[in-house]
């Protein structure tokens, strides 16, 4: 039977589904040939937000009932200032799990945000000195991607990662009632584990500004954080050995004070020639950290055990 997929960045029936459907003519996006009249009228409707209950774009958080009714997701909170490098991380978490590499104890079994990590993988290109990064996240966005894990167990896990402005971090970080700091608000109150995006180019230009910044933002984080885990990622550590050594020493003394248990992780976006381990190994070194540890904190388990079987994701079974 020919015909084509309704979400326009899979290729089936050329290529294998998107969402793992052995037999693509089952799964609910593909619309077979005498339905092409269909299709038409509905790229008319493009750019209209689609009445689908999944459209596959990054969810907004009034969105993640799509995961939240079948599971308690986990979501990591993302924080830093602007132009850390944190949208490109999960463009770059995203690339490599597409290109097979594997997390520790989980296993990729797919996502209901499929255009939204798309989106950032495309923008981003794996050769050093051509990457066009995502564009700056706007103000107002409070994006949040999706992946489902399954361990070994073959259990399901649902974790989301915020994505905001950084703006709204510099703001939250000295008012955390600043009107446009809402997005870190809520990333604030409902993760269970968050990311510190400390920016080592900032660090090698602005020195003691931007370490004065990354503390107002470490020391916003401790207000309620009610035991729950703060990790430090030195994003852009291709550039670390700029960054004055006392300055780095100093900063790590200081959040370590801070947090009582100090995890710490430096991470890079620019490939070295052959296999590079700030960028292959510790952007998913920095994940596998999280969820063991989220895994410890809550003492409770948060896979879904029940597979249910209209759910084509959830029927996913890897590759
Ligand atoms: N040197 C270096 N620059 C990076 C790296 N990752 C991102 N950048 C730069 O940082 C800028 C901001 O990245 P982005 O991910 O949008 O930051 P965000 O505002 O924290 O989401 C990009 O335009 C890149 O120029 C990296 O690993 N190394
Ligand atoms: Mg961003």
């Amino acid at each position: 039977m020919s015909g084509k997929c309704r979400i326009s960045d899979c290729a089936a029936p050329g290529v294998p589904c998107h969402l793992g459907c052995e037999d693509y003519k089952t799964c609910e996006n593909f619309i077979a040939e005498n339905s092409e009249k269909k299709i038409k009228k509905e790229k008319n409707n493009e750019n209209k937000k689609s009445n689908l209950s999944w459209t596959g774009e990054a969810f907004t958080p009034d969105e993640i009932h799509q995961v939240s009714s079948r599971s308690t997701p986990i979501l990591i909170g993302i924080v830093g200032k602007a132009d850390a490098g944190k949208t490109t991380f999960l463009a770059m978490v995203y690339t490599l799990l597409l290109n097979g590499k594997k997390l520790k104890n989980y296993s990729f079994a797919g996502t209901k945000t499929i255009l939204g990590w798309d989106e950032l993988h495309n923008r981003l290109r794996l050769k050093k000195g051509e990457i066009p990064f995502p564009a700056p996240t706007p103000v107002s966005s409070n994006r949040l991607y999706h992946f489902a894990l399954r361990n070994e167990d073959q259990h399901l896990k649902d974790v989301l990662f915020s994505d905001a402005s950084g703006e709204v971090f510099s703001n939250w970080a000295t008012n955390r009632d600043d009107e446009n700091a809402e997005s870190a608000r809520w990333i604030y109150a409902n993760s269970n584990a968050f990311m510190l995006f400390i920016d080592c180019e900032m660090l090698a230009e602005q020195k003691n500004f931007a370490k004065r910044e990354i503390m107002l933002i470490a020391r916003q984080l401790t207000h309620d954080l009610k035991g729950r885990l703060v990790i430090a990622v030195w994003s852009k550590s291709d550039k670390k050995g700029e960054v004055l050594p006392a300055m780095k020493d100093a900063l790590k003394t200081e959040l370590s004070n801070l947090f009582p248990r100090y995890f710490e992780v430096e991470i890079s976006n620019f490939l070295e020639p052959g296999p590079d381990e700030l960028v292959h190994k510790n952007n998913l070194i920095a994940i596998d950290l999280l969820l063991e540890n989220i895994e410890l904190d809550t003492n409770v388990d948060l896979t879904l055990t029940e597979i249910s079987s209209d759910d084509l994701l959830i029927n996913y079974k890897g590759r």
